[in-house]
């Protein structure tokens, strides 16, 4: 208690919501997530007291074990091999992360993408792309929706999606080039922004900044906020 009440002292606590919300940034590969949350950690002095900013914990999939494996590497190389036990280590290092954010006493905390993306966006692509099979699909599925409704910290207040267009996010991909996706075809990114777009915007009608969520995690409906739907945010990153 004393270090929090030293953290905020000559803060004006009157101001601040009751209970800290999470909001879950989403978007491509490449979109610009990252440099969107560095922007807002480092706007101003207000902003970095009122935000905690949990990044992708891609660190943790480029150095597994003493060994260091590189998961992320390992995937892209033989993704029919990898896929099930590269998005399983995802999850599971999603969970330490949510974990070790929790006990943070700002009032707002972004974390980038979320165990949905994984499921709504990067599962359905390896599934589609028959890089995981059938079993192994319903084995993810089959522990899915109990882990995550037991765990009610991965189920965030709503979502940010960043949107961009695959050819956009192709070109900062290649100016970018991360060792690991040197195969990732624009191919492969039109299909994850076609999942992006179905599971945030199914029905996208112009002009506003305020989306729907449909489909929202396979059987998950029940365990989000009733108005979740309006608590999604898009902004578009082609420039
Ligand atoms: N990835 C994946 N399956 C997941 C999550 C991520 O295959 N469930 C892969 C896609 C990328 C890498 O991990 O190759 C990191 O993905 P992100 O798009 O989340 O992160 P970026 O660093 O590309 O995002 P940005 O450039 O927007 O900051």
């Amino acid at each position: 208690k004393e270090s929090v009440d030293e953290e905020m002292k000559g803060t004006d606590t009157s101001k601040l919501p009751k209970r800290r919300l999470t909001f879950c940034v989403e978007g491509n590969i490449s979109v610009g997530k990252t440099t969107f949350l560095q922007r807002i950690a480092n706007e101003t002095i207000e902003l970095r007291d009122l935000v905690e900013i949990v990044p992708e914990p891609i660190a943790k999939w480029q150095d597994v074990g003493p060994e260091h494996f590189n998961i992320l590497d390992a995937f892209y190389a033989e993704p029919e091999r990898y896929a099930y036990t590269f998005q399983n280590y995802v999850f599971v290092t999603r969970v330490m992360q949510e974990k070790e954010s929790a006990s943070g006493i700002k009032p707002l905390r972004l974390m980038e993408r979320s165990v949905f993306s994984d499921r709504m966006v990067f599962v359905r692509a390896v599934h589609e792309a028959n890089w995981m099979n059938e079993m192994e699909i319903s084995i993810y599925d089959s522990w899915f929706d109990p882990v995550v409704s037991s765990l009610p910290g991965l189920i965030p207040d709503g979502f940010i999606y960043l949107r961009a267009s695959p050819d956009t996010c192709h070109k900062r991909m290649m100016v970018r080039k991360r060792s690991e996706e040197g195969g990732v075809t624009l191919d492969y990114l039109r299909g994850l922004h076609e999942k992006h777009e179905s599971w945030l915007l199914p029905s996208k009608g112009g002009g506003s900044g305020v989306l729907s969520v449909s489909q929202l995690p396979v059987h998950l409906e029940g365990s989000l906020p009733a108005d979740i739907q309006d608590r999604v945010f898009y902004l578009e990153g082609d420039h």
